[in-house]
């Protein structure tokens, strides 16, 4: 199996002025459209200065949360799969990828029962761990494992802590054997065998970082994370996200990446 990081290549999607209405468990203010965007722009910047081949989707107004591409498929080497949000404003989205995930990849998967999103898949370097969410179910969860199965990729389903929108909202790898996990997260059965560390007091939202070959993104006013990746000699680069997160989105939502 490939390293986790080894990316050449993206697929995302800009956001549409309905990106504002998109979904939120909190109150907190609205994110600003140009904001938004902005922030958009810069990662897809990012992720070309980071030696990967983007391309951007057309933005969709009918599907608010359309630029968080990670949510309605999962993407390897050897093929992808097309998810099942369980967002049900969101089930929409997947037939707006397909064309494009055909295109570049000659093995295309749909699921059929169940949920999934993206969000709650995180890819180690010896398997895939499914967390059970709110948009992620076992029957979604248990069909998943077999399409993963026949791409080559063993999968293990594990549970979200309640509360934590999707798996990845709550921890991401630093690198293959290094996870970084809200304490909510610490004692995940699934992270037996791989370092914890855990965000610092009042920044569990620093979780969702992204790491895309050898550098972390993460979000700018995550300062004592940066410290922590800093001290432990990990590149980053720090991105603004602030109107991002106030549709409870980070770093690896915006992308889907192979
Ligand atoms: C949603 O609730 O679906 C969006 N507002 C945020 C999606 C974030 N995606 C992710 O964590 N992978």
């Amino acid at each position: 199996m490939d390293s986790p990081f080894a990316f050449s290549h993206a697929l995302c999607r800009a956001p549409a002025p309905s990106a504002v209405n998109g979904i939120r468990a909190g109150g907190g203010p609205d994110p600003d459209f140009e904001t938004l965007a902005a922030e958009h722009r810069a990662y897809v910047a990012m992720l070309r200065e980071l030696g990967l081949s983007v391309e951007v989707l057309s933005a969709l107004d009918d599907y608010p949360d359309a630029l968080f591409t990670e949510d309605v498929a999962l993407t390897f080497p050897e093929g992808a799969i097309l998810l099942r949000p369980g967002a049900a404003s969101r089930a929409g989205e997947v037939a707006h990828v397909r064309e494009a995930l055909a295109a570049r990849h000659p093995v295309l998967l749909d699921m059929t029962v169940g949920h999934v999103e993206g969000g709650d898949v995180l890819r180690l370097a010896d398997r895939v761990i499914i967390g059970l969410s709110d948009r992620t179910d076992r029957a979604g969860a248990t069909e998943l494992s077999g399409l993963l199965e026949q791409l080559g990729y063993r999968a293990e389903i594990a549970e979200t802590p309640a509360g934590v929108l999707h798996f990845k909202t709550g921890c991401s790898l630093i690198d293959a054997g290094t996870v970084l996990a809200v304490p909510a997260m610490r004692d995940c059965p699934e992270f037996a065998g791989l370092e914890v560390v855990l965000t610092p007091p009042g920044e569990e939202g620093a979780a969702n970082i992204l790491r895309v070959r050898d550098t972390v993104l993460i979000g700018e006013r995550w300062l004592a994370t940066q410290a922590l990746l800093a001290a432990r000699g990990v590149p980053f680069r720090a991105m603004a996200t602030d109107h991002i997160a106030r549709i409870d989105a980070g770093l690896s939502c915006m992308s889907l990446r192979w």
